[in-house]
């Protein structure tokens, strides 16, 4: 027997997240400035009463990757080796002081590795409102590519200074609810959402840096703010979750990004949209409880996903190409 919601909601657990979403950041903008409009951002979040912040990809720089710099370690200026770090400290201290837990997008360079190897990627952190960090993601989807192509307008070089992280999308305990992670290019999958959705994942933050022209296929410039909408739309209602998508926008260097940081409901509905292109606060009280009436009906895995066989026969079919 299937449950039955009632209209309104039985039983609830609220918390009221922010999406801070930022306007751009100048390559000569320094991280204790960037840190300052974070904090700004955390006091409107206070005064609002919300409990988690959520920042956007990549959020203490400007979006490096758009030059390509043929010595790499040139670039090592752009990551950070431990966090929280000096620059980063005063938003970890306020944040705690004030009881508000954040999500922070930055570039992460590691210490060296059994092989004495350091490696780079594109991280987003989930911090307590206790100011501990419990919670790593790397991005998964690094898009754009891996040489320098100098004939574009400007580069997309995510390939060549990040690695595709080989963790997968896990998920915390954390808010009151189940939380994941994802950045940027993975909202455009729908494998992100599933592998989070069939571990209960109830609250998805996500930060992102989308360049309107884009290069490859311009086309797709006038329809970045639809995908966009789109992809976290459908995702959210697939898998019965909240998502807090959060942008970098405005023109940074030259090259005009998307705004339009919302937050979506289990349903599918934008809750809250950014109406600006610069830093910009909007907030919204998530029920965590509203995700079981699509978990438990519609989207119940265990009752309705069949897997085991269309993932078999499809591999078995192989893939046909147009003739
Ligand atoms: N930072 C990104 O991952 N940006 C990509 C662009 C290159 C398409 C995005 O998916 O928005």
């Amino acid at each position: 027997m299937s449950r039955v919601f009632a209209h309104h909601g039985e039983s609830r657990r609220p918390v009221v997240v922010g999406a801070a979403q930022l306007g751009p950041i100048q390559r000569d903008d320094s991280r204790d400035e960037v840190v300052a409009r974070l904090i700004e951002l955390l006091h409107q979040a206070h005064r609002r009463g919300v409990e988690l912040v959520v920042y956007p990809e990549l959020a203490l720089t400007t979006f490096f990757p758009r030059w390509f710099e043929t010595d790499i370690s040139r670039a090592d200026h752009w990551y950070e080796t431990s966090m929280p770090n000096s620059s980063t400290a005063p938003l970890f201290d306020e944040a705690k002081r004030l009881g508000i837990g954040f999500c922070l997008g930055y570039a992460e360079l590691t210490e060296p590795d059994a092989n004495g190897s350091r490696h780079r990627f594109n991280t987003q952190i989930l911090v307590e409102r206790d100011g501990s960090v419990i919670g790593k993601y790397r991005k998964v989807h690094i898009p754009g590519h891996e040489t320098n192509e100098p004939d574009r307008p400007f580069q997309h070089a995510e390939r060549y200074y990040f690695e595709p992280s080989d963790e997968g999308f896990p998920v915390w305990r954390a808010f009151g609810g189940i939380v994941g992670m994802m950045i940027c290019n993975d909202r455009r999958w729908p494998e992100t959402y599933r592998e989070m959705g069939l571990q209960g994942v109830e609250i998805i933050l996500c930060g992102y840096n989308t360049p309107i022209h884009y290069v490859p296929d311009p086309s797709q410039d006038a329809l970045q703010g639809f995908h966009n909408a789109l992809v976290m739309q459908a995702g959210a209602y697939q898998n019965g979750t909240w998502v807090i998508g959060v942008a970098k926008g405005g023109v940074e260097e030259g090259v005009d990004s998307l705004a339009q940081s919302c937050i979506i409901a289990p349903s599918g509905q934008v809750v809250a949209q950014a109406l600006t292109s610069d830093d910009e606060l909007i907030s919204a009280e998530c029920d965590l409880d509203w995700c079981a009436r699509y978990k438990e009906t519609l989207f119940d895995f265990d009752r309705y996903r069949r897997p085991e066989v269309y993932t078999r026969l499809t591999s078995q079919r192989g893939v046909v190409r147009p003739s």
